[in-house]
């Protein structure tokens, strides 16, 4: 799309100019929750994280699964006023169970339906505030800054994704509940910012990697950002994605995959989650390198200017070139380190 791609260089012009000292949008911080906002109970990112217990399980989703010490009081930010969880960056609508009323939010668990209508409004926002916070929406484009309609429906099997027609996050009910994790819930909002960025991306394996990849990252670089802000505790690998909803499919320690893998390019198999181990392992180098802040300034605004078919190649030249238009040269040489470690094609 040549327009995002037109956007997108402007827009990292005008980030170099930042650089020379014009204030940058900080991120939202939990003071606002003694404003008299309304508070909803959430897990700090999930359960398995926060405590550090491994053993936690699903228990055919059992309050008592869970101690309460997994949970938290947040404000909801960016409401409509409707008294229902309808706001600025999120639109929740659920076919299981009553409507979670606003009123009501800091009361339910994970036993309740209504629990994770409040776990995916609380998180969809939470992602857009950490984007906007990088920038995007401000001195940089927009990275889907529109109300995200979110569906949570029963459905047998884990099945959370994005459908690109209705642009719509769903979330199932497999195991434990898909929204219970939030993990899930951002990356599934990680395809919903790619397409945003790019419509239809993801349309070839190499690009489909890419989306899994990101959204991997998001997850983790949200999750960090909110528990950093909030004092949160983390007993787990930051580098291990969905360590709750995977509790019901994977061994001990849980994860649903990593951001840490070793996968070099022609470890490829042409399954996109698991081609998207390569990716995500080179966005957390760069993250390394260069710092949470500027690396995801650098991997969002890149990838405005990534084909729908993007290869690997392509989307990385595509990020180097983006991280030295924003920071210069040592910026550029760190992100070309980071995919030429994963022997991407052409990155020399
Ligand atoms: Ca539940
Ligand atoms: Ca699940
Ligand atoms: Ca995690
Ligand atoms: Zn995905």
């Amino acid at each position: 799309m040549p327009r995002r791609t037109s956007r997108g260089r402007t827009a990292a012009v005008i980030a170099s100019l930042t650089l020379l000292g014009l204030a940058v949008p900080a991120s939202a911080d939990a003071s606002q929750s003694a404003s008299g906002l309304p508070q909803g109970r959430v897990f700090m990112v999930n359960p398995v994280q926060s405590t550090g217990d491994q053993t936690l399980v699903d228990a055919k989703d059992s309050a008592g699964a869970v101690p309460d010490s997994a949970y938290a009081s947040v404000a909801l930010r960016n409401l409509d006023g409707s008294g229902g969880l309808s706001g600025r960056w999120a639109y929740i609508r659920s076919e299981t169970g009553a409507p979670a009323a606003v009123a009501d939010a800091g009361r339910y668990d994970r036993a309740d339906d209504r629990f994770e209508q409040v776990m995916a409004y609380f998180w969809v926002n939470e992602a857009q505030e950490y984007l906007q916070g990088l920038g995007f929406g401000s001195e940089l484009p927009g990275a889907n800054d529109r109300a995200q309609p979110v569906r949570i429906n029963q459905w047998g099997a884990d099945n959370s994704f994005f459908t690109d027609k209705k642009a719509e996050i769903r979330f199932g009910k497999g195991g434990v509940d898909d929204a219970e994790d939030a993990e899930v819930i951002v990356h599934e909002y990680g395809h919903a910012v790619h397409n945003a960025q790019v419509p239809g991306f993801g349309s070839s394996p190499e690009s489909g990697a890419i989306g899994e990849a990101f959204g991997d990252y998001l997850a983790v670089s949200v999750g960090e950002h909110a528990a950093a802000v909030r004092g949160w505790p983390r007993g787990t690998d930051p580098a291990c994605v969905a360590d709750w909803d995977s509790v019901g499919y994977s061994a001990a320690p849980h994860c649903l995959r990593r951001i840490d893998g070793t996968k070099v390019y022609a470890d490829r198999t042409g399954e996109v989650h698991a081609d998207g181990e390569i990716w995500s392992r080179a966005l957390l180098d760069i993250r390394r390198a260069l710092g949470a802040r500027t690396a995801d300034r650098i991997i969002v605004n890149a990838q405005f200017g990534f084909a729908p078919d993007t290869s690997f190649r392509d989307a990385a030249l595509t990020t180097i070139a983006t991280a030295r238009s924003m920071y210069g040269t040592g910026a550029a040489d760190a992100v070309r380190t980071a995919f030429r470690d994963r022997q991407i094609p052409g990155i020399a």
